[in-house]
Parts: C-alpha cells; sequence; structure tokens
C-alpha cells in the first residue's frame, strides 16, 4: 500500500481538486492541513504554495503537476480522456477554469477591500461577466455528462472544487447562479456522487 501525504488548505479549491483526484482514484491518504504560514514553505520550499503531495517519498507540488504524479503512479481512475484530443480540451478547461476563477475571485475580494476603505457598499461589477462564464462551462459541457468525455476527467474535478467546494469565494451569488443553470448543478451532483462513493 503506498503513503500519501497531502499538505494543503481543505478550503483551497487546488486543494479540493487533488483530495477529489484521490477520492476518484480510491486512494487512501493522509491530510495535512497548515496551521500556521511557516508550513506553506516547509511543506513546498520551491513556491510556498499549497498543495503539495508526497508520495512514497516523492515530492511534488501545484495540483495539476500532482494530478500528472497521481496518473503516472496509480493509473486506475485515468484523469484524462483516452482520445489525445478530448485530453487536450480536458487539461485546457482545467486551466481556463482555474485562470478565471481566480481572478474573478480576487477581484472580488478586492471589491470588499476597496468597500470598507471607502465606506461605500461592495461593487461586484464582474457579476454579470462570471455569469458568461458560467454559460461558457454550459457551452463546453454540451450534451455530454462530462467535459468532452462520457467519463469524468480532472477538467470536471478542477471546475467542481470551485462551483461546489467554495461556493461564494467567486462572489455573492455564485450559488445562485449555479443553480439557475440545471447543467451545471446536475454535474456538480454527478462529480460529487462520484468522489462520495
Ligand atoms: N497553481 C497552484 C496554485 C496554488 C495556490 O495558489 N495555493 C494557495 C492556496 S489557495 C496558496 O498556497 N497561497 C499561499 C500564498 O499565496 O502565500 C496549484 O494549482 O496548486
Amino acid at each position: 500500500m503506498s503513503e500519501i501525504v497531502l499538505f494543503g488548505p481543505l478550503t483551497a479549491p487546488f486543494t479540493r481538486k487533488v483530495v477529489s483526484a484521490l477520492k476518484l482514484k480510491k486512494l487512501p491518504f493522509e491530510l495535512k492541513e497548515p496551521q500556521s504560514p511557516e508550513d506553506y514553505l516547509r511543506w513546498s520550499p520551491e513556491t510556498g504554495l499549497l498543495p503539495a503531495i508526497e508520495v512514497d517519498g516523492t515530492h511534488a507540488h501545484d495540483s495539476a503537476r500532482i494530478l500528472d504524479l497521481l496518473d503516472e503512479r496509480f493509473p486506475e481512475v485515468p484523469l484524462v480522456a483516452q482520445d489525445p484530443k478530448a485530453a487536450q480540451s480536458q487539461r485546457r478547461l482545467e486551466q481556463w477554469a482555474e485562470a478565471a476563477f481566480t481572478f474573478y475571485w480576487i477581484n472580488y475580494l478586492r471589491g470588499l477591500v476597496d468597500a470598507e476603505e471607502n465606506e461605500t457598499p461592495p461593487r461586484h461589477h464582474l457579476r454579470e461577466e462570471f455569469a458568461q462564464r458560467l454559460d461558457d462551462l454550459v457551452n463546453f459541457l454540451g450534451g455530454r455528462p462530462y467535459f468532452y468525455s462520457d467519463e469524468p476527467s480532472r477538467a470536471d474535478l478542477a471546475v467542481w472544487s470551485w462551483l461546489e467546494g467554495v461556493r461564494d469565494a467567486v462572489g455573492p451569488d455564485v450559488a445562485e447562479a449555479v443553480e439557475a443553470r440545471p447543467a451545471l448543478l446536475e454535474h456538480g451532483a454527478r462529480v460529487r456522487a462520484l468522489i462520495d462513493r
């Protein structure tokens, strides 16, 4: 049995993505959550960012690289489609979703800080744009159960870990915006069912 230790805050979508991949692959692991700022650099000396992982003594950091390592070591269940074109689209969507959600999240937080400094109500000026990104996701899904495939992939885990795991992290209306899009709601339930098995 392999020894796997995952280091990262469970509240972070990047950590949740890795947790969901470990669960999909049915791999037992120990989770160590940071208790102080020093833990970040201690557990991830290359960047100071978490998650990081130890798999039988092999260290990796960055959630995408960690998923690569897991697929290399534990090919079942695969985290990308066998078809190279679908696999490329899934990897691109993983990157796109994380870049986009991070952007909206940072802007949302900045809006809160500005509002406090100026003593004005927060302006969520990117709210409509964010809703358009959700529509993009619905389009990417098309009629399929998972992104670009009939089987789940890292793209599904990446999107799920933001929309489900941190519902209000990219703004106050995320839960409502997702609920208004049944395709995303059903996709989330499908991914959750796989992970909770
Ligand atoms: N691209 C990285 C991003 C990791 C990341 O941004 N981690 C955040 C947690 S949300 C972090 O460690 N922040 C600590 C810091 O910025 O000092 C990944 O996919 O793992």
